[in-house]
């Protein structure tokens, strides 16, 4: 029997997500529905790492990434979007009342303005205002073509610098919640505030469909989380639900998905992490990443979320 509902984050701060998703889809509600809440409570949570108390990009501006997508391949996606605070709301409101799927920067502002969206103070929250502090001490400001080639590069978490770099509160920025409705309907989302210290203006996976989220009512769904230059070069979650419509499982999807980014970039591989979160039609999960450390929560029946460790190409 298909288990639902059912919600799954990534990573353990999944939780926060998962626990804002779940009294919609107990009371039988829409994973669309279930999935926005998930990525309003995270985005509202300042101690953690999405949404505008997230670290800042290089020049010291928090700029948002989020996209949605329904069970009808409904979606939308925003990027570079600053001062906002629930980019994925944002982002829905795009789906449903424009023909458009992708609004950047200026013109996202804008239209969340538009729609009654407020405009926030653009000030760091203490944790990012220490974090890039400490940022500023080590990299002064260089805008580089080939980052990776940086002096400083951290370890394990590509040509970036990590989030929270010194209190180690958490290593990503990235939440993907996927839910499976009660009516047997797939529906997902991905918020970031991106790779910490990144380049003014540039732009992960997360907010693009078949990038950070993917979904197919049809097969099943699929989010990510880590370098998002490497899913995109390989279109991750669509490729990860393509593999589960040729019959893979969620977690064997997602690992041939790790593999062929590995493939891709042999020798950065071993620098950088990227994981992959899969559900399927069937309520059946899985997960992969390059690098060990990568974690999800699941959430169903008990209503608690349960927290779950990635198996890992290294
Ligand atoms: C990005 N994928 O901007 C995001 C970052 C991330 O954990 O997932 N960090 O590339």
């Amino acid at each position: 029997a298909v288990v639902k509902p059912l919600v799954i984050s990534t990573w353990d701060s999944g939780q926060i997500a998962n626990n804002a998703a779940w009294p919609v889809l107990e009371k039988g509600g829409k994973a669309i529905d279930a999935v926005e809440q998930a990525a309003i409570a995270i985005e509202n949570d300042v101690n953690c790492c999405v949404g505008l108390g997230g670290n800042p990009d290089r020049d010291g501006h928090v700029t948002l990434d989020a996209c949605i997508m329904d069970e009808k391949a409904n979606c939308g996606g925003v990027a570079f979007l600053e001062r906002i605070k629930h980019p994925v709301s944002v982002a829905r409101k795009l789906m449903e009342t424009t023909p458009h799927v992708f609004l950047v920067g200026e013109g996202a502002q804008q239209f969340a303005l538009a729609n009654g969206f407020k405009l926030e103070s653009g000030e760091l929250s203490p944790d990012a205002a220490q974090s890039y502090k400490s940022w500023l001490k080590k990299a002064e400001y260089k805008p580089v073509i080939n980052v990776e080639l940086q002096q400083n590069k951290p370890k394990g978490h590509g040509p970036f610098a990590p989030s929270r770099l010194e209190d180690g509160s958490f290593n990503h920025d990235t939440m993907g919640t996927l839910a499976l409705d009660a009516n047997g309907d797939l529906s997902g989302m991905c918020t970031t505030s991106g790779m910490g210290f990144k380049m003014r203006g540039r732009v992960g996976d997360s907010p693009i469909i078949g990038g950070g989220l993917f979904v197919d009512n049809e097969i099943g769904a699929a989010t990510s989380s880590g370098q998002g230059e490497e899913v995109i070069r390989v279109c991750g979650t669509h490729l990860v639900v393509e593999f589960m419509r040729n019959g893979l499982s969620p977690e064997e999807a997602c690992k041939k998905a790790v593999e062929r980014i590995v493939k891709r970039s042999p020798e950065r591989a071993k620098t950088f992490q990227v994981g992959f979160l899969a559900i399927n039609k069937q309520g059946e999960i899985g997960a992969y990443a390059v690098q060990k450390g990568f974690n999800y929560t699941v959430t169903g029946q008990d209503g608690k979320g349960k927290v779950m460790n990635a198996k890992s190409y290294f």
